[in-house]
Protein backbone atom coordinates (compact mmCIF):
# COMPACT_ATOMS: atom_id res chain seq x y z
CA UNK A 1 0.00 0.00 0.00
CA UNK A 2 2.88 2.35 0.75
CA UNK A 3 4.99 1.47 -2.49
CA UNK A 4 1.49 1.77 -3.98
CA UNK A 5 0.83 5.54 -2.95
CA UNK A 6 4.12 6.65 -3.58
CA UNK A 7 3.92 5.36 -7.23
CA UNK A 8 0.91 7.35 -8.27
CA UNK A 9 3.21 10.32 -7.52
CA UNK A 10 6.68 9.11 -8.80
CA UNK A 11 5.85 11.29 -12.30
CA UNK A 12 5.03 14.36 -10.63
CA UNK A 13 7.39 14.18 -7.98
CA UNK A 14 10.43 13.50 -10.97
CA UNK A 15 11.32 9.75 -8.96
CA UNK A 16 11.23 8.15 -12.16
CA UNK A 17 13.96 7.43 -15.04
CA UNK A 18 15.08 5.91 -17.83
CA UNK A 19 19.03 3.98 -18.11
CA UNK A 20 20.11 2.68 -21.15
CA UNK A 21 21.33 -1.02 -22.10
CA UNK A 22 23.12 -0.80 -25.53
CA UNK A 23 22.78 -3.94 -28.21
CA UNK A 24 25.78 -4.90 -29.96
CA UNK A 25 26.24 -6.08 -33.55
CA UNK A 26 27.94 -9.07 -33.77
CA UNK A 27 29.21 -8.49 -37.79
CA UNK A 28 30.50 -5.69 -36.47
CA UNK A 29 31.22 -5.76 -32.61
CA UNK A 30 29.44 -1.78 -32.11
CA UNK A 31 26.72 -1.05 -30.52
CA UNK A 32 23.84 -0.41 -32.58
CA UNK A 33 20.68 -0.48 -30.39
CA UNK A 34 19.22 0.28 -27.30
CA UNK A 35 17.12 -0.93 -24.51
CA UNK A 36 15.52 1.52 -22.37
CA UNK A 37 14.87 0.20 -19.36
CA UNK A 38 12.67 2.05 -16.22
CA UNK A 39 13.96 3.15 -12.50
CA UNK A 40 12.60 4.68 -10.14
CA UNK A 41 14.46 6.01 -6.80
CA UNK A 42 11.75 6.78 -3.97
CA UNK A 43 13.43 8.01 -0.72
CA UNK A 44 16.69 7.06 -1.76
CA UNK A 45 16.14 3.56 -2.54
CA UNK A 46 16.18 2.29 -6.26
CA UNK A 47 13.28 -0.09 -6.69
CA UNK A 48 13.62 -2.38 -9.25
CA UNK A 49 11.08 -2.44 -11.96
CA UNK A 50 10.48 -5.87 -11.38
CA UNK A 51 8.93 -5.09 -7.85
CA UNK A 52 6.69 -1.89 -9.33
CA UNK A 53 5.40 -2.55 -12.71
CA UNK A 54 3.90 -5.36 -11.19
CA UNK A 55 2.00 -3.03 -8.66
CA UNK A 56 1.86 -0.11 -11.69
CA UNK A 57 -0.13 -2.97 -13.85
CA UNK A 58 -2.86 -4.05 -11.37
CA UNK A 59 -4.33 -0.09 -10.53
CA UNK A 60 -3.75 1.21 -13.74
CA UNK A 61 -0.82 3.15 -13.00
CA UNK A 62 1.18 1.60 -16.21
CA UNK A 63 -1.14 3.64 -18.86
CA UNK A 64 0.86 7.04 -17.40
CA UNK A 65 3.99 5.67 -16.42
CA UNK A 66 4.03 3.75 -19.97
CA UNK A 67 3.33 6.75 -21.25
CA UNK A 68 5.88 8.95 -19.68
CA UNK A 69 8.27 5.94 -20.67
CA UNK A 70 7.87 6.29 -24.41
CA UNK A 71 7.78 10.21 -24.57
CA UNK A 72 11.28 10.05 -22.28
CA UNK A 73 12.48 7.19 -24.66
CA UNK A 74 11.34 9.38 -27.85
CA UNK A 75 12.80 12.50 -26.98
CA UNK A 76 16.20 10.57 -25.83
CA UNK A 77 16.17 8.53 -29.27
CA UNK A 78 15.78 11.88 -30.95
CA UNK A 79 18.36 13.37 -29.44
CA UNK A 80 20.89 10.53 -29.95
CA UNK A 81 20.20 10.43 -33.92
CA UNK A 82 21.35 13.79 -34.30
CA UNK A 83 24.94 12.35 -32.77
CA UNK A 84 24.71 8.78 -33.55
CA UNK A 85 22.25 8.25 -36.67
CA UNK A 86 20.82 5.02 -36.58
CA UNK A 87 20.97 3.83 -33.31
CA UNK A 88 18.01 2.28 -32.63
CA UNK A 89 16.13 2.75 -28.94
CA UNK A 90 13.78 -0.24 -27.34
CA UNK A 91 11.18 0.74 -25.63
CA UNK A 92 9.63 -2.36 -23.13
CA UNK A 93 5.77 -2.13 -23.69
CA UNK A 94 3.28 -3.74 -21.22
CA UNK A 95 0.72 -6.35 -22.21
CA UNK A 96 -1.62 -4.20 -20.72
CA UNK A 97 -0.86 -0.77 -22.39
CA UNK A 98 -0.53 -2.61 -25.83
CA UNK A 99 -3.23 -4.04 -25.04
CA UNK A 100 -5.67 -0.32 -24.29
CA UNK A 101 -7.76 0.62 -27.15
CA UNK A 102 -6.30 4.15 -27.60
CA UNK A 103 -2.66 3.08 -27.33
CA UNK A 104 -1.76 3.68 -30.93
CA UNK A 105 -4.00 6.47 -31.12
CA UNK A 106 -1.52 7.75 -27.79
CA UNK A 107 1.39 6.59 -29.26
CA UNK A 108 1.18 8.49 -32.73
CA UNK A 109 0.10 11.70 -30.88
CA UNK A 110 3.22 11.40 -28.81
CA UNK A 111 5.27 10.63 -31.52
CA UNK A 112 4.33 14.04 -33.39
CA UNK A 113 4.68 16.07 -30.19
CA UNK A 114 8.04 14.72 -29.85
CA UNK A 115 8.63 14.69 -33.31
CA UNK A 116 11.25 11.51 -33.16
CA UNK A 117 11.35 9.11 -36.18
CA UNK A 118 9.38 6.03 -35.59
CA UNK A 119 12.20 4.10 -37.48
CA UNK A 120 14.67 4.32 -35.03
CA UNK A 121 12.48 3.07 -32.27
CA UNK A 122 11.30 -0.53 -31.24
CA UNK A 123 8.72 -1.67 -29.13
CA UNK A 124 9.15 -4.58 -27.13
CA UNK A 125 6.59 -6.69 -26.79
CA UNK A 126 6.75 -9.35 -23.93
CA UNK A 127 5.79 -13.06 -25.38
CA UNK A 128 2.16 -13.10 -22.84
CA UNK A 129 1.34 -10.92 -25.76
CA UNK A 130 -0.07 -14.18 -27.24
CA UNK A 131 -2.41 -14.69 -24.55
CA UNK A 132 -4.45 -11.96 -26.64
CA UNK A 133 -6.73 -13.21 -29.06
CA UNK A 134 -4.66 -13.17 -32.53
CA UNK A 135 -6.28 -11.24 -34.92
CA UNK A 136 -6.19 -8.24 -32.41
CA UNK A 137 -2.78 -8.83 -32.03
CA UNK A 138 -1.60 -9.04 -35.30
CA UNK A 139 -3.84 -5.93 -36.35
CA UNK A 140 -2.25 -4.19 -34.03
CA UNK A 141 1.30 -5.03 -34.74
CA UNK A 142 0.69 -4.25 -38.40
CA UNK A 143 -0.82 -1.15 -37.40
CA UNK A 144 2.42 -0.05 -35.16
CA UNK A 145 4.82 -0.87 -38.61
CA UNK A 146 2.54 0.91 -40.69
CA UNK A 147 3.04 4.16 -38.40
CA UNK A 148 6.85 3.08 -38.82
CA UNK A 149 7.80 1.30 -35.85
CA UNK A 150 9.62 -1.84 -34.87
CA UNK A 151 8.11 -3.84 -32.83
CA UNK A 152 9.75 -7.19 -31.26
CA UNK A 153 9.19 -9.58 -29.40
CA UNK A 154 10.80 -10.21 -26.05
CA UNK A 155 11.69 -13.04 -23.33
CA UNK A 156 10.86 -14.94 -25.98
CA UNK A 157 10.46 -18.92 -24.92
CA UNK A 158 9.21 -18.60 -21.34
CA UNK A 159 5.41 -17.73 -22.10
CA UNK A 160 2.17 -18.56 -23.68
CA UNK A 161 3.47 -19.06 -27.41
CA UNK A 162 2.79 -22.43 -29.10
CA UNK A 163 5.44 -23.25 -31.40
CA UNK A 164 2.70 -22.92 -34.11
CA UNK A 165 1.93 -18.84 -32.81
CA UNK A 166 5.68 -18.39 -33.46
CA UNK A 167 4.87 -18.98 -37.29
CA UNK A 168 2.34 -16.32 -37.82
CA UNK A 169 4.93 -13.63 -36.12
CA UNK A 170 4.99 -10.40 -37.88
CA UNK A 171 7.41 -8.61 -35.80
CA UNK A 172 10.94 -7.70 -37.17
CA UNK A 173 13.11 -9.36 -34.14
CA UNK A 174 12.99 -11.93 -31.56
CA UNK A 175 14.63 -11.35 -28.51
CA UNK A 176 15.68 -15.06 -27.28
CA UNK A 177 15.29 -14.65 -23.02
CA UNK A 178 17.91 -14.82 -20.81
CA UNK A 179 17.08 -18.33 -19.50
CA UNK A 180 18.33 -19.57 -22.73
CA UNK A 181 21.55 -18.57 -22.68
CA UNK A 182 21.91 -19.08 -19.29
CA UNK A 183 22.02 -22.85 -20.15
CA UNK A 184 23.62 -22.56 -23.66
CA UNK A 185 26.41 -24.90 -22.87
CA UNK A 186 23.04 -27.90 -21.70
CA UNK A 187 20.17 -27.87 -23.06
CA UNK A 188 19.55 -24.54 -23.82
CA UNK A 189 21.46 -24.41 -27.15
CA UNK A 190 18.77 -27.06 -29.02
CA UNK A 191 16.43 -24.35 -28.82
CA UNK A 192 19.05 -20.94 -29.24
CA UNK A 193 19.24 -22.76 -32.68
CA UNK A 194 15.99 -24.19 -33.68
CA UNK A 195 14.60 -19.80 -32.83
CA UNK A 196 17.12 -18.81 -34.89
CA UNK A 197 16.23 -21.14 -37.87
CA UNK A 198 12.95 -20.18 -37.56
CA UNK A 199 13.26 -16.74 -36.86
CA UNK A 200 16.23 -16.59 -40.45
CA UNK A 201 13.18 -17.98 -42.51
CA UNK A 202 10.75 -15.88 -41.47
CA UNK A 203 13.14 -12.76 -41.95
CA UNK A 204 13.39 -11.84 -37.97
CA UNK A 205 16.08 -10.31 -36.63
CA UNK A 206 17.57 -12.50 -33.35
CA UNK A 207 18.48 -10.71 -30.22
CA UNK A 208 20.40 -12.72 -27.33
CA UNK A 209 19.96 -11.30 -23.91
CA UNK A 210 21.72 -11.67 -20.59
CA UNK A 211 25.35 -12.79 -22.19
CA UNK A 212 27.93 -12.78 -19.26
CA UNK A 213 31.01 -14.32 -20.75
CA UNK A 214 32.72 -14.06 -23.79
CA UNK A 215 32.28 -17.76 -24.64
CA UNK A 216 28.49 -17.13 -24.43
CA UNK A 217 29.12 -14.34 -27.07
CA UNK A 218 31.31 -16.39 -29.35
CA UNK A 219 28.68 -19.14 -29.38
CA UNK A 220 25.85 -17.20 -30.06
CA UNK A 221 27.38 -15.37 -33.11
CA UNK A 222 28.87 -18.34 -34.75
CA UNK A 223 24.49 -19.67 -34.38
CA UNK A 224 23.86 -16.62 -36.21
CA UNK A 225 22.13 -14.44 -33.17
CA UNK A 226 22.40 -10.79 -34.51
CA UNK A 227 22.44 -8.68 -31.83
CA UNK A 228 23.93 -9.63 -28.18
CA UNK A 229 22.91 -7.37 -25.45
CA UNK A 230 24.28 -8.56 -21.97
CA UNK A 231 26.67 -7.49 -18.91
CA UNK A 232 29.81 -9.01 -20.94
CA UNK A 233 29.62 -5.63 -23.21
CA UNK A 234 27.60 -2.95 -21.21
CA UNK A 235 25.42 -2.90 -17.99
CA UNK A 236 22.33 -0.37 -18.29
CA UNK A 237 24.12 3.23 -18.01
CA UNK A 238 22.71 6.99 -16.88
CA UNK A 239 22.05 9.23 -19.38
CA UNK A 240 25.51 10.77 -19.33
CA UNK A 241 27.25 7.52 -19.14
CA UNK A 242 25.64 6.40 -22.26
CA UNK A 243 26.72 9.24 -24.29
CA UNK A 244 30.18 9.25 -22.64
CA UNK A 245 30.27 5.22 -23.61
CA UNK A 246 28.96 6.12 -27.25
CA UNK A 247 32.03 8.50 -28.25
CA UNK A 248 34.49 5.57 -27.33
CA UNK A 249 32.70 3.23 -29.05
CA UNK A 250 33.48 5.00 -32.05
O1 LIG B 1 15.79 -3.12 -15.86
P1 LIG B 1 15.81 -4.53 -15.43
O2 LIG B 1 16.97 -5.02 -16.06
O3 LIG B 1 15.87 -4.77 -13.96
O4 LIG B 1 14.35 -4.95 -15.90
C1 LIG B 1 13.57 -5.87 -15.23
C2 LIG B 1 12.29 -6.10 -15.98
O5 LIG B 1 11.51 -4.92 -16.02
C3 LIG B 1 12.51 -6.51 -17.42
O6 LIG B 1 11.68 -7.62 -17.70
C4 LIG B 1 12.07 -5.34 -18.21
O7 LIG B 1 11.47 -5.75 -19.42
C5 LIG B 1 11.07 -4.66 -17.31
N1 LIG B 1 11.07 -3.24 -17.63
C6 LIG B 1 12.08 -2.35 -17.53
N2 LIG B 1 11.71 -1.14 -17.93
C7 LIG B 1 10.41 -1.24 -18.29
C8 LIG B 1 9.45 -0.31 -18.81
O8 LIG B 1 9.73 0.86 -19.05
N3 LIG B 1 8.20 -0.78 -19.05
C9 LIG B 1 7.85 -2.08 -18.83
N4 LIG B 1 6.60 -2.45 -19.09
N5 LIG B 1 8.73 -2.98 -18.36
C10 LIG B 1 10.00 -2.57 -18.10
O1 LIG C 1 12.91 -6.59 -20.87
P1 LIG C 1 13.88 -7.61 -20.48
O2 LIG C 1 13.39 -8.71 -19.62
O3 LIG C 1 14.57 -8.14 -21.67
O4 LIG C 1 14.93 -6.78 -19.66
C1 LIG C 1 16.24 -7.08 -19.66
C2 LIG C 1 16.63 -7.30 -18.21
O5 LIG C 1 17.81 -8.09 -18.15
C3 LIG C 1 16.94 -6.03 -17.50
O6 LIG C 1 16.53 -6.22 -16.19
C4 LIG C 1 18.46 -5.95 -17.57
O7 LIG C 1 19.02 -5.15 -16.55
C5 LIG C 1 18.81 -7.40 -17.42
N1 LIG C 1 20.08 -7.78 -17.99
C6 LIG C 1 20.62 -7.35 -19.16
N2 LIG C 1 21.81 -7.95 -19.39
C7 LIG C 1 22.01 -8.78 -18.34
C8 LIG C 1 23.06 -9.68 -18.00
O8 LIG C 1 24.04 -9.86 -18.72
N3 LIG C 1 22.91 -10.38 -16.85
C9 LIG C 1 21.84 -10.23 -16.03
N4 LIG C 1 21.79 -10.94 -14.90
N5 LIG C 1 20.82 -9.40 -16.33
C10 LIG C 1 20.91 -8.67 -17.46
MN1 LIG D 1 12.90 -5.88 -22.85
NA1 LIG E 1 13.62 -10.06 -21.99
Amino acid sequence: VWLRNKLARAIEHQELFLMYQPLISTKTGRPVSLEALLRWRVDGNLIPPDEFIPIAEQNGLIKSIGAWVLQQAFIASKKLNETHPGMIMGINVSLLQFQDEHFTQMISSLLHSVDAQPEYINLEITESAFSLEKHLLLTKIKQLQEMGFMVSIDDFGTGYSSLASILELTTNAIKIDKSFVDNLDTKGEIIIEAVIQIANRLGQHVVAEGVEYQWQADTLKQMGVHLIQGYLYAKPMTWPNLLQYLDEAH
